[in-house]
């Protein structure tokens, strides 16, 4: 019940390969910045199918990738919210409880459950508030549609945004967005230049309600100083092997 994200529904994980630190003196921003490389579906055995989505990337001093046992509580997946309004990282006894005044409804989002946060033994229902930082890459996933209702779907703006949480029953949290390890594996900040792999397990649960559509994916990066990436565009691809 610690588990904030549902992404479990949609389990991912993330492959790295071909990272190449810049020997040339570093010109490039110390911000990320991507471009699209492929995406592909495979349908696999025990419906563990897969989207794979490849991106390049640059970043003028390195600092991408999330730790899995990151301790910067930048990072973390939620923060606490107080009774003055504040995000704090540990929980204290300022923590809003469930059944104060003004609240959100009990959800997955803005209420953490079934945990003993005060240590009486008794399990607590207190208020957070995710994190985005949390994750490092972001996706938004997009299908075809004729939104400008002129018959076909050869323009621009014939893209709808996918809403999982409607998709997945209502509840907030779902979504594709990730994190991936660390990426400069030397002491010392350095340009890094490579291809990201981003293998996303599972995504048949899009597969039988995407089977006949094209989709689209937008996709960003993030790097430890909270710089994010320009947002790229993947090509059109369908859940068809
Ligand atoms: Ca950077
Ligand atoms: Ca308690
Ligand atoms: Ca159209
Ligand atoms: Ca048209």
């Amino acid at each position: 019940m610690m588990k904030l994200n549902f992404n479990y529904f949609i389990a991912y994980l993330i492959f790295l390969c071909s990272i190449v630190a810049c020997d040339e003196p570093p010109e490039l921003p110390v911000g990320p910045s991507i471009s699209f490389n492929s995406i592909a579906f495979r349908e696999g055995s025990n419906n563990r199918d897969s989207l794979i989505l490849k991106i390049d990337f640059e970043d003028g001093d390195g600092d991408l990738g999330l730790d899995r046992n990151e301790t910067d509580t930048r990072f973390k997946e939620f923060f606490f919210i107080t009774d003055t309004g504040e995000r704090i990282p540990f929980y204290d006894d300022r923590v809003i409880r469930f059944g104060a005044p003004n609240q959100p409804p009990h959800d997955f989002v803005n209420w953490i459950s079934d945990v003993d946060w005060d240590g009486d033994e008794v399990v607590d229902t207190v208020r957070i508030e995710f994190n985005e930082n949390f994750y490092n890459i972001f996706v938004d996933f997009f299908y075809r549609s004729d939104t400008n209702g002129d018959g076909d779907i050869d323009d621009d703006t014939d893209y709808i945004k996918i809403d999982f949480n409607e998709i997945f029953g209502g509840q907030g949290g779902f979504g594709l967005n990730g994190r991936f390890f660390p990426l400069n594996t030397s002491d010392n900040e350095r340009p890094l230049r490579g291809t990201l792999t981003y293998k996303m397990v599972n995504a048949f649960k899009l597969s039988p309600i995407f089977r006949d559509n094209i989709l689209k994916i937008d996709v960003q990066i993030q790097d430890r100083a909270l710089n994010r990436s320009n947002i790229i565009q993947t090509n059109d691809f369908n859940l068809q092997p």
